[in-house]
């Protein structure tokens, strides 16, 4: 299974955990890099001190490559940008918004950057900015998300630029490995199966709540905001769309959503969290160590191949 993106990274497996706000911490990360693959840490909107200590907390637990995430939109994103430097992180993916202006910092640092994107223009854009390699991030995905699927947007992208792309939104298993490399993807991002790994240590509630869900036990919110984003479909999700479609403002809106990632993640609290999870959380049954979800998707995904 080696790719431009296992010789890019130093990874066995061609495969990167995604950097979800609130549940991507160094246990988690740490378990998916000594499986082969490569953890990432989620800055999300967490204080810097925060985020300083678990990247030197994942050093402490793997000798493997490990990546942060940064998220665009994040108040601390400046801050973070600088970190990740001083912490000598080797890879950088970043969410919700164009990472341009940092580029050159980060890639005079030596660091690996890996945008993930919604569509053909921003890879482009991505490319010539001097992006290693980019994330195709599919509307299947788990949190905030574009508008195109997986399907179509990924071998648009493969087509449109000469850097490695990665396939995000939809995969949890070799079946979905499998395809991404038949659109032309040389790795794949996954988040979804991950909520589920025994490392991670959100609340045993949302865990459920992934287990659980069915096929189209997930919805998207906040569309009229121009942030749509996926998650579990719950009494307070729901509530969220009738107040979208009854006309409340997007200001309102925000007020209503504000904590909620924490209060899902952390508290567990099914009345007013955002359970975060991807359109294929209805084929996530089983609690596993990291290890085995990396081992058990490849290899399902190599036999599909050689066939
Ligand atoms: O970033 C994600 N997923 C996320 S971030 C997050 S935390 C959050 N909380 C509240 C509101 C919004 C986010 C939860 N899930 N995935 C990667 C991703 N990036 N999806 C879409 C994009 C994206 C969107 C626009 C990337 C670039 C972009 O650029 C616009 C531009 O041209 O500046």
């Amino acid at each position: 299974m080696e790719t431009r993106i296992t010789k890019l990274l130093g990874i066995k497996y061609p495969i990167l955990q995604g950097g979800m706000a609130w549940v991507a911490e160094s246990t988690l990360a740490a378990a998916v890099s000594n499986a082969g693959g490569l953890g990432i840490i989620a800055g999300g909107s967490a204080p810097i001190d925060y985020l300083r200590d678990q990247i030197r907390r994942a050093k402490s637990l793997t000798d493997k490559p490990f990546g942060v995430n940064i998220m665009l939109m994040s108040p601390n994103a400046e801050e973070l940008a600088k970190l990740v430097i001083e912490e000598k992180v080797p890879v950088i993916t970043t969410g919700a918004g164009n990472p341009g202006k940092y580029m050159e910092d980060w890639k005079a640092a030596g660091i690996k950057v890996i945008p993930v994107i919604p569509s053909v223009a921003l890879a482009k854009r991505m490319e010539r900015a001097g992006a290693d390699a980019v994330v195709a991030e599919g509307t299947e995905s788990g949190g905030h998300i574009g508008e195109n699927t997986t399907m179509c947007l990924v071998p648009q992208v493969v087509d449109a630029v000469s850097i490695p792309v990665i396939a995000a939104g939809g995969i949890a298993d070799g079946r979905g490995i499998a395809a991404s490399f038949m659109l032309g993807a040389e790795g794949v991002q996954v988040g979804t199966r991950f909520l589920v790994a025994e490392e991670c240590q959100i609340h045993p509630n949302y865990k459920q709540l992934v287990l659980d869900a069915k096929d189209t036990d997930t919805i998207v919110t906040g569309r009229f905001t121009g942030h749509p984003c996926r998650g579990i479909k719950t009494k307070y999700t729901k509530g969220l769309l009738n107040f979208e479609r009854e006309g409340g403002s997007p200001e309102e809106f925000e007020k209503l959503t504000v904590g909620s990632l924490r209060k899902a993640a952390v508290d567990g609290n099914i009345d007013e969290g955002s359970f975060l999870a991807g359109a294929i959380s209805g084929m996530v049954n089983k609690i596993q160590p990291a290890k085995e979800i990396v081992e058990e998707m490849f290899a399902q995904a190599e036999k599909l191949l050689c066939r």
